[in-house]
């Protein structure tokens, strides 16, 4: 069992890499951030900005909070499952009734989940958005119940959440796959967790913008207006989450204007099926169905958005059928996993230390866009800035495919970047000045198991070869 009591927490992982005293420190703070941020059930991104739960948010967080206590990491998985509608997905909000409709938008009114959503399944007793985030559930499930696995079997939590989180493979997989060629697409880009990366601005271009006066932007009464999405795009995200809504959330075959195959949630719905493998094995039931898909998802990623020539990943448009060109992070993503020929491993470390990513050269964190793009800024949501969550996806890649060096200096420059800013959202990934708000949860989750794990088994290593509880 690796849980470990924070009071022996510093005598254990102090290192060499690391300033005196900074693991203790970040410990401590981090894990007040998480209690500050706990709702009771599961925890809020932020206080400010993000006041209900967020569900790529809360697997990492439950990813942190296992070192912490891993009954909370697995209220914290449940409590979302306890939303999941019954075609299978995962709502990427879950409202908190008690919050006010007006502290974040889009609100409740807004998605009407429970009405709108009756027929795609959306439960009836607690309000949701209609789209989805990137599947890091189910890696995040194993990855909990590694933490103490004699508590989690006594619970019989792999047991509750497995056919949860089959189902929810299965929604992306089966109503998912609109280009037919294997992969999920995204139909939103707040489906991708980055969202609002260059690499929708095509796609999104041809959708009409909602008029900005029939909403109220929540998120500009808490952060910097510069470094928020514009309101032409905030627009556009409206009007396609109102037409997706007023379709009753159906996936129908051609019925998205919006359909984008995305690196970065294609390997982790790969990683979330080796976990799935592992997970199945514990609970004896058979994993051979697991490994079958990630082994065909991880051909089609290759087949697909493998582009030799930018070294790197590329998003697909599904209704041009056209790459995008753009160099977001997202493409660098797929070094968390394990069966990648050995080219792709090696141009993917070249990819993220030239000079797009600038790693062990002018960024200390990876930065979410390419450095040399048209549209690289280095303070704007994920036009630019280093976000603590693909950085420790990098971090997890690079070490599962021996990069060690690298994978020890991007933990060094996280950890000391998330303390020293607060744990912030993002930082400019130059400098790591603090952006967006602080005290958020995944930074602080993030901290803790990069400072718990300083030698881990790498995610993918973890999901296909742990010993079983
Ligand atoms: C940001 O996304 C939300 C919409 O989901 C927003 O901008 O209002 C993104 O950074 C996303 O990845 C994250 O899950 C969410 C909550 O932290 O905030």
């Amino acid at each position: 069992m690796r849980q470990q009591k924070p009071e022996s927490f510093g005598a254990h992982v102090e290192r060499a890499d690391l300033p005196p005293g900074l693991p203790s420190i970040a410990y401590n703070g981090a894990q007040r951030v998480l209690a500050r941020n706990w709702t009771g059930s599961s925890t809020v991104p932020s206080r400010a900005l993000y006041p209900h739960q967020w569900s790529w948010d809360s697997a990492f967080i439950a990813i942190g909070l296992r070192h912490v206590s891993p009954d909370r990491a697995q209220r914290e998985l449940e409590t979302l499952l306890t939303a999941q509608w019954q075609d299978g997905r995962i709502p990427h909000i879950v409202f908190n009734p008690a919050v006010p409709l007006t502290a974040y938008f889009p609100s409740p009114d807004f998605w009407r989940s429970s009405t709108a959503g009756d027929k795609a399944g959306a439960p009836a007793t607690v309000e949701t958005s209609g789209i989805v985030q990137p599947p890091v559930h189910a890696l995040a499930a194993w990855l909990v119940h590694r933490a103490d696995p004699a508590a989690s079997t006594r619970r019989g939590f792999l047991r509750r959440v497995y056919p949860r989180l089959v189902a929810w493979q299965r929604y992306l997989t089966g109503r998912r796959d609109l280009g037919g060629r294997g992969l999920a697409s995204i139909v939103h880009p707040w489906e991708s967790g980055m969202d609002n990366s260059p690499c929708w601005d095509q796609p999104l271009a041809r959708i009409e913008p909602a008029d900005v006066r029939t909403f109220h932007r929540a998120d500009l009464d808490h952060g910097c207006r510069a470094d928020r999405p514009t309101d032409l795009d905030y627009g556009r995200y409206v009007r396609l989450a109102a037409s997706y809504r007023d379709r009753g959330y159906a996936d129908d075959a051609g019925s998205h204007p919006f359909a984008v195959e995305d690196p970065a949630l294609n390997a982790l719905l790969i990683a979330s099926e080796h976990a799935l493998a592992e997970i199945a094995a514990v609970i004896d039931a058979d994993p051979a169905d697991h490994l079958v898909r990630a082994e065909e998802l991880t051909t089609n990623l290759l087949k697909r958005l493998w582009n030799p020539d930018a070294g790197m990943f590329l998003c697909q448009d599904v209704i041009t059928g056209e790459h995008i060109t753009e160099r977001g992070v997202s493409g660098l993503i797929p070094l968390i996993l394990p069966d990648l020929p050995d080219e792709v491993v090696a141009a993917l470390v070249r990819t993220a230390t030239g000079e797009h990513f600038g790693l062990g050269g002018p960024s200390r964190l990876a930065p979410s866009y390419d450095l040399t793009g048209r549209a690289f800024d280095p303070s704007r949501y994920w036009r630019g800035p280093a976000w603590f969550n693909i950085n420790w996806l990098l971090e997890r890649g690079l070490r599962l495919h021996g990069a060690t060096e690298q994978a020890d200096a991007l933990r060094a420059e996280a950890l000391s970047a998330a303390n020293a800013t607060g744990f912030a959202e993002y930082v400019d990934p130059f400098t790591c000045e603090a952006r967006g708000s602080q005290d958020f949860s995944w930074t602080a989750a993030l901290t803790i198991d990069l400072l718990m794990e300083p030698h881990v088994e790498p995610l993918a290593t973890q999901a296909q070869g742990a010993s079983h509880a």
